[in-house]
């Protein structure tokens, strides 16, 4: 995603939003590394659907016939509200299910409390966000910041296994007032074998210039544990995969062990000490990686050029 679908993902959001969507646009042609997320409290709203693809995945969108998978980034901060129009367009009864907001058992997204949506029909789910703050009894209550997501839960069983294997899963950044924003955020899903359900050996690819802040949401879904591992860049294991200072005690790492339903995200500054290239990033599991679990981060130097990269074909391995 880069600052072009940024904004027009903001946009989405409403009205409330936005203030930070100019300062996406302001900065533009500056490098709007400095650019922070805003204190929360806003309420916005959306829609959603969920479609079948002309290949047969199921996808999320937020625009009819535009459906993705993954699905749209979903992204607020911490206070926000957000109310999601969900409309079922497949044969099936569908539902959106999220992982780490607050959401009443009404907006559960399971057929076990009736919150799921059969064909044709439509359904507001209700996610709220909160900062961490203390509580009456002086323990200390986590904020909804985090890198998150969102899938279905009802198609194939009772717990999504089918809408899940399909393609039904997106990611969802809450964000804390002061977070520093990213130039692009591309998300990545290790689901059972596939890369976002994409073929074998065929990324996805994600391009960027020498320099660039960009973000990185991995989602893990399906029957396996994998490994994810980035060459040539390194975060730090922590909420946000940025240090917050030189005594920050967050290993820093390039190899993550992930298991279903588990995500996190970093930022890295693209060739940052260790210039352009064809970057791979790929599933640490040898045979995995072998099976064609791989895919590249193009990072580019200012002309546009990519040292020692031929494109790859992505069916003649
Ligand atoms: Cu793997």
């Amino acid at each position: 995603m880069d600052r072009r679908d940024f904004n027009r993902r903001v946009l989405l959001g409403g009205a409330a939003a936005t203030s930070l969507s100019l300062v996406g646009s302001e900065t533009a042609g500056a490098r709007p590394n400095t650019a922070a997320a805003p204190v929360g409290g806003q309420v916005r709203h959306l829609r959603l659907y969920a479609e079948k693809l002309p290949d047969g995945r199921f996808g999320y969108g937020f625009e009819k016939g535009r459906a993705t998978v993954p699905g749209p980034l979903i992204e607020v901060n911490e206070g926000d509200t957000v109310h999601i129009e969900f409309e079922n367009t497949l044969d099936v009864a569908a539902s959106l299910h999220v992982h780490g907001l607050d959401y009443e058992i009404s907006s559960d997204g399971t057929a076990q409390n009736h919150s799921d949506v059969e064909p044709g029909g439509t359904r507001t789910y209700t996610w709220r966000t909160h900062a961490p703050g203390r509580r009456a009894d002086g323990t200390w209550r986590a904020g909804s910041a985090g890198y998150w997501h969102y899938h279905d839960h009802v198609v194939g069983t009772e717990h999504g296994t089918g809408g899940i294997r399909k393609g039904l899963y997106g990611p969802v950044i809450v964000r804390r007032a002061g977070d520093v924003l990213p130039d692009a955020t591309h998300t990545i899903v290790f689901n059972d074998m596939t890369i976002n359900n994409r073929p074998a050996h065929s990324g996805p690819d994600f391009e960027a210039t020498v320099g660039d802040r960009v973000e990185f949401v991995m989602i893990t879904h399906g029957e396996y544990y994998h490994t994810f591992h980035l060459h040539g860049h390194r975060w730090a294991d922590n909420r946000t995969g940025m240090l917050t200072g030189p005594d920050d005690p967050s290993q820093v790492i390039d190899n993550k062990i992930v298991g279903p339903a588990d995500s996190f995200g970093f930022q890295v500054i693209a060739g940052e000490g260790v210039g352009a290239g064809a970057w791979m990033y790929h599933c640490h599991v040898q045979s995995h990686s072998d099976m064609g679990m791989v895919g590249l981060f193009l990072v580019r130097k200012p002309d546009g050029t990519i040292p020692g990269y031929e494109p790859h074909h992505p069916h003649e391995h």
